[in-house]
């Protein structure tokens, strides 16, 4: 009999291109740990709508992560890769969950006072559950291990906090999950404004590196990226964010240490930073976008991979939701 490993859940919004933000904080993580673990790997495509998206790109973004996932090496057959919207159970253990969560935790959420301010005109309540839905899409699996970016931290505590108050009313029903964060890129900046995380929908398109970036555009934006004043190359992410920033890129795709960087490129300036820190990346990005423009034209197989992802997540997904309606005291179904 094979051992039962631990499990994975984690999603990205296929909210446009994916960028080098969301490689180092999610992607790159979930590659190398998905040897250990049983892994669920979302397109949370819920999630996206709490935004505006025009259907027609919506769709189409939805295909790109895909091809992206895969092309970074996410292993569709050993684990599962599907759309949220494909396993109803998510939004019915979201409900459940509303009603154990509190106004008051959620409006501390920075990530809603962020989006808020972003989108003034369209404060939706799907904006502010928001991380209920996301604690739904970790429970339901029995989740141990979350690996995101810095900036999910909190979403993911609510889910723990949600899961204990639930446990202590009702008995041992979710797992508790714990927060994974790489030791270097939890947080990358965007390139123009440095103390601010990169993000994909940035109205400054100079400000974030895509995956699909070209070479040439690569190495503009990296040619433009804001530094500052002095002139020393060395890691100090409070007086020194975008040089600090651009280290910690370069040192995650050579998978060299920071330290060594810095020793490396002493004396040399910041245009010598800026421009290896860009030839580094493009080296390192050309497979995985090789193999994503192959990927990406085989929409036989992009729909077989979803196809099979929902039926096992749909499958994997009844045991706990079942336990709920359950202890909830729900009649069950005929
Ligand atoms: N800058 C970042 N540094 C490290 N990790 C990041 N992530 C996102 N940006 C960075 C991680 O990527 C995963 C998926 O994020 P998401 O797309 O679901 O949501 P987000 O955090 O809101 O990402 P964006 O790029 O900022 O999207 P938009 O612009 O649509 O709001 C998560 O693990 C996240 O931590």
């Amino acid at each position: 009999m094979t051992e039962k490993k631990p499990i994975i859940f984690s999603g990205i919004q296929p909210s446009g291109n994916l960028t080098l933000g969301n490689y180092v904080g999610a992607l790159k993580n979930w590659v190398s740990l998905q040897d250990k673990y049983d892994c669920l790997f979302s397109l949370v495509d819920l999630h996206t709508i709490t935004v505006r998206q025009d259907p027609k790109s919506f769709r189409s973004n939805c295909y790109d992560a895909l091809a992206i996932y895969l092309a970074v090496g996410i292993d569709p057959i050993r684990h599962n890769v599907f759309l949220q919207s494909h396993v109803p159970a998510h939004t019915q253990l979201a409900w459940i969950l509303n009603c154990y969560s509190y106004m008051g935790e959620l409006s501390r959420m920075t990530q809603f006072k962020d989006k808020s301010k972003k989108n003034e005109t369209n404060i939706n309540v799907g904006l502010f559950s928001y991380p209920i839905l996301m604690a739904a899409d970790i429970l339901l699996y029995g989740t141990n291990l979350v690996p995101v970016g810095a900036d999910q931290k909190q979403h993911v505590e609510i889910a723990r906090d949600l899961a204990l108050r639930f446990n202590n009313i009702y008995g041992q029903v979710f797992a508790i999950p714990e927060v994974y964060h790489p030791p270097l890129g939890a947080r990358l900046m965007s390139l123009q404004e440095p103390t601010k995380k990169m993000s994909k929908s940035d109205d400054n398109s100079s400000a974030t590196i895509f995956l699909l970036d070209k070479p040439e555009d690569i190495l503009n934006k990296f040619k433009r990226a804001v530094t500052d004043s002095d002139t020393e190359i060395c890691f100090d992410i409070k007086n020194k964010p975008g040089v600090s920033n651009l280290l910690t890129i370069l040192a995650v795709v050579t998978d060299r240490s920071v330290e060594e960087w810095t020793t490396q490129l002493q004396g040399s300036g910041y245009g010598k930073l800026k421009t290896a820190t860009a030839e580094n990346l493009i080296e390192f990005l050309r497979p995985m976008q090789k193999r994503y423009y192959q990927l990406r034209k085989d929409q036989e197989y992009l729909d077989s991979v979803l196809k099979q992802g929902a039926a096992r997540a749909v499958d994997a997904s009844q045991e706990i939701l079942k336990k709920v309606y359950d202890v909830l005291g729900f009649i069950p179904t005929f």
